[in-house]
């Protein structure tokens, strides 16, 4: 028997003809250390398929890539290499923030006489200024290229894999994960063939990501031994991410000291424990100088943490902080902690409003390296939420905002659904009034008083704040399973540098790269799939807000009472009369009150809480009318009889492409449009029957219900 042939691996945004432009003409690097090295590596790369060349110094070039002088004048700066203080994070860095590089990553672009000229901030500016020109293909060469500045929005824009080393028996491999197995781990194993991390870490560093967390943050038995006796592997991932500027974290055990280190307490007030913390952080950095920081999930799903000592978050996060301080690096503490053994005949308990209640009381007890990661709404990452008003609540803490890029409970990937706008939407909150600044503009600025905000162009300093997400790629030949889920990994690094781009803008950046000469109709036709596939997916699930109604353990396909009668916090209250939840103040949980004005008040009130988040802050009549004049049923029936017929419409623009595809693309994406279609419609029969049985009211249309 033969051998089959090794899959063919997908080459996602970066294929062979988006390095034609650059690897066609003549090129200089004016810089040394590892990211020139990168930089030169790629350029050789392109040019060996393309006939350019890697110019000698002072020799003739079409594109310089440049590191910026220090002072006016001077010859440019070499690269300090990974051992190097000022390759770290922190305090080598006088006034920038603890955990964000102390060089930028800005570049400028621009011509000089004949050549397009990259001008790197700093050592990474170089490599981001790379992909810069591979984006814009040939436009880079265009004589009348106009001068910029680049700089990413935030400084740590970092992807958290919930990969395991040991298969879990119920979550699999990756937990969440519906791209196959992990990139890192297979059944227990740090791969032997690392080479796809090379490529991912390629792939990341053209999308703007500059870290990656490799395990689960539920550490079970395998993946605490990552912190100790297999650092190693953790090593050698590093060391291949170190080239593409991207630093590697670890989710650490708060009980890691008893699980690891033989103490008999985590208590982290106690001397032992934070010497026990001290000396095994001493070690990471030891052995891998440039890492990256903790990731914790603490008190949180079953997860260990400081309240089994009777101590509060901050006092965990802060002994983390005190030994990652003398590296410079950060702790990540996750705001994710809520009551998951809730009794559900107790209408008084709020998991919307855990985060808020645990959390800002603490505000200015954590120390300066430790970011408290927010979930971007109050629940989890369902299709639609409220902004979390954590994120607005805590001026004197370091925050990230975490955002789900793996679909957990948007389509795991057999849906189409492009996260974008979601996110814009996230970003753009502007929660304290319409003139006040965005969720980003805040989370970027750092905390009140730390002086950590963004300065402006060719400061050669990283702004300060920091973008999470949970990544959605697995060994699967495609990364990501659906292969139009690509976009989504790709505009998470987008929107960490320009949180304001236009999500339409950015899925037309990544039809030009993935689809190498797009002819019109194929980028009309991936538009008019992707651009409002996020609120397709919404017309066909959970109404108005209300959220879960999924099936409970894996989330896909819907049972809208599937959590209702259960201790996770998530229901929606549907009873004859009418649904939702009461959050309010007056009559209800109170959650409304956990935002500052105008948004406090506007969610208080039935008459201005806008429709789509109704049922999240009220309960009522199914007669209810929105804004849109429709009533609540009615609205329930249009939209889940319209969202499953899109889902069809899909189908067929999808066809009217199938010969401007790949067809190995094109079969995927049509087995996965069937998928979500099939789903669509079993969504549309079960919530529209649901609530017509509850509510006894027919469909002003007369449509099928059963
Ligand atoms: C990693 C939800 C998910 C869990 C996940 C958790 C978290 O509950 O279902 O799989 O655990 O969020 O974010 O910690």
């Amino acid at each position: 028997m033969t051998d089959l042939p090794p899959p063919v691996i997908h080459p996602a945004w970066l294929p062979p003809p988006t390095w034609r432009p650059l690897g066609s003409r003549r090129v200089r690097v004016d810089a040394s250390g590892p990211f020139a090295d990168t930089v030169r590596d790629e350029v050789s790369r392109a040019c060996s398929l393309f006939g350019g060349s890697l110019s000698p110094a002072g020799g003739p070039a079409d594109l310089i890539l440049t590191l910026a002088p220090e002072d006016s004048g001077a010859a440019p700066r070499s690269v300090p290499d990974a051992s190097d203080a000022a390759f770290r994070f922190g305090p080598a860095a006088p006034g920038a923030a603890p955990g964000f590089p102390a060089a930028g990553d800005g570049f400028r672009l621009g011509r000089r006489g004949t050549a397009t000229v990259v001008t790197a901030d700093g050592p990474s500016g170089l490599l981001y200024g790379l992909f810069e020109v591979i984006r814009r293909g040939e436009g880079a060469f265009d004589p009348a290229l106009a001068d910029e500045h680049h700089e990413p929005a935030f400084g740590l824009r970092v992807l958290d894999h919930w990969d395991n080393v040991d298969v879990h028996p119920v979550m699999g491999q990756v937990e969440r994960g519906y791209a196959g197995g992990s990139l890192f781990w297979h059944a227990g194993r740090l791969r032997d063939d690392l080479t796809r991390v090379g490529d991912y870490a390629r792939l990341l560093a053209a999308s703007g990501i500059n870290a990656v967390t490799v395990n689960n943050v539920n550490v079970h038995a395998g993946e605490a031994h990552l912190l100790t006796d297999r650092l190693g592997e953790v090593a050698t991932i590093a060391s291949i991410f170190r080239r593409y500027g991207i630093r590697v974290h670890l989710s650490i055990d708060f009980a890691a000291p008893v699980v690891l280190g033989d103490l008999p307490t985590a208590d982290p007030l106690d001397p032992r424990v934070r010497r026990w913390w001290a000396d095994t952080t001493d070690r990471v950095f030891a052995t891998i100088p440039d890492f990256g920081g903790y990731l914790v999930k603490a008190d949180s799903e079953g997860r260990p943490g400081p309240f089994t000592y009777g101590r509060t978050h901050a006092d965990g996060a802060d002994m983390l902080a005190a030994a990652l301080a003398p590296h410079g690096a950060p702790v990540r503490w996750r705001a994710f902690v809520y009551n998951h053994r809730q009794d559900w005949r107790d209408r008084s308990t709020d998991r919307a409003r855990a985060a808020h209640d645990h959390f800002a009381p603490l505000d200015g007890q954590f120390a300066d390296n430790v970011i408290l990661q927010v979930k971007h709404g109050p629940m989890d990452f369902q299709t639609r939420e409220p902004v979390s008003p954590v994120l607005f609540a805590m001026r004197h803490t370091r925050q990230a905002v975490e955002l789900q890029v793996t679909q957990e409970y948007t389509g795991q990937q057999k849906h189409l659904c492009y996260l974008p706008p979601m996110w814009s939407e996230v970003l753009g909150f502007r929660a304290t009034g319409d003139s006040a600044p965005t969720l980003a503009e805040r989370l970027s600025a750092g905390p009140a008083g730390s002086g950590s905000a963004v300065e402006g162009a060719a400061s050669g300093r990283t702004a300060a704040g920091v973008l999470s997400a949970v990544a959605n790629v697995g060994d699967d030949r495609f990364w990501t399973g659906h292969p139009l889920a690509q976009a989504n990994l790709y505009a998470v690094g987008r929107l960490a540098w320009a949180p304001d781009r236009d999500p339409a803008a950015i899925l037309d950046e990544w039809i030009s790269l993935t689809f190498p000469d797009a002819p019109p109709r194929l980028r009309h036709t991936l538009h008019t799939l992707m651009d409002d596939s996020w609120r397709t997916y919404e017309h066909y699930t959970a109404p108005l807000g209300v959220g879960f109604m999924v099936r409970p353990g894996h989330h896909y396909g819907p049972d809208v009472d599937g959590y209702e009668y259960t201790p996770w916090g998530t229901y929606h209250f549907a009873d004859r009369d009418g649904v939702g939840v009461d959050r309010t103040v007056a009559t209800g949980t109170g959650f409304a009150g956990q935002y500052p004005a105008p948004w406090s008040d506007r969610y208080e009130s039935l008459s201005s809480c806008p429709d789509e988040l109704l049922l999240f802050f009220h309960h009522v009549p199914y007669t209810h009318v929105l804004h849109s004049g429709t009533t609540v049923i009615q609205h329930i029936y249009d939209t889940h009889f319209a969202g499953a017929q899109r889902v069809a419409e899909m189908q067929s623009a999808w066809q009217s492409v199938a010969d401007l595809v790949d067809p190995d693309v094109h079969a995927r994406v049509t087995g996965r449009l069937a998928e979500q279609h099939r789903s669509a419609e079993e969504w549309r029969d079960q919530i529209n029957t649901y609530f017509h049985r509850k509510s006894g009211i027919p469909d002003a249309k007369g449509r099928p219900i059963h």
